[in-house]
């Protein structure tokens, strides 16, 4: 198993994890870009959005569910959700990934 998050979600690589389930995982960005930065991913390898197939309809739904429960719990009503798909896009690691942002002004358009 090759994949960085796989790691993560199989207790691999120590992570600080804000939540967990049979389903997902949220935990800490190791880069944060904002006051809270957090991850929500899949336990199942997706490489990213793009990867999505109508059997994965619900589990990205609740990657998207956690997402906001996890930021209302860390205290955050206004946050950002961002998943980036490919390279120019700026996707590094090619496991879907709910980037979860708050705490700070946000512009628009993202850079
Ligand atoms: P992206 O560029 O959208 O593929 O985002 C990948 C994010 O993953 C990036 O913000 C840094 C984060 N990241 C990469 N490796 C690790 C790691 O080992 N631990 C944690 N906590 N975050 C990681």
């Amino acid at each position: 198993m090759s994949c960085i998050f796989c790691k993560i979600a199989g207790g691999e690589i120590p992570v600080a994890k804000l939540y967990e389930d049979e389903d997902v995982v949220a935990f800490r960005d190791l880069n944060p870009q904002a006051p809270l930065h957090f991850l929500v991913i899949p336990r199942k390898h997706l490489a990213g959005p793009a990867a999505i197939t109508a059997e994965d309809e619900r589990l990205t739904g609740k990657v998207l569910r956690v997402g906001a429960e996890v930021a209302r719990k860390e205290g955050r009503s206004d946050f950002r959700f961002v998943v980036n798909n490919g390279p120019q896009a700026g996707q590094t690691v090619f496991h879907f990934h709910l980037h979860v942002l708050a705490g700070r002004d946000l512009t628009w358009p993202p850079g």
